[in-house]
């Protein structure tokens, strides 16, 4: 029930991939960054490329308690 890393360093243009290590569905979700992953259900990964460097702040969609940044420079 968490994003590990909960702070992420990146390079713009760097692919990113979350998959989920956990029994329940979750997703990455910034509606700001304009990124949705869907539902992710036990095992699955969702990937992205970030272009822009700044602070994306994002949340699990389906348990907003969930939350974590990435730092794209
Ligand atoms: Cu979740």
């Amino acid at each position: 029930m968490k994003f590990v890393p909960e702070r992420l360093e990146v390079a713009a243009g760097d692919r990113i991939t979350w998959t989920n290590r956990d029994f329940v569905p979750h997703s990455v979700t910034a509606k700001a960054a304009g990124l949705e992953s869907g539902d992710l259900a036990e095992g699955k990964s969702w990937s992205t490329v970030v272009k822009k460097p700044g602070e994306i702040a994002y949340i699990c969609r389906l348990h907003p308690v969930m939350h974590a940044t990435i730092v794209v420079k």
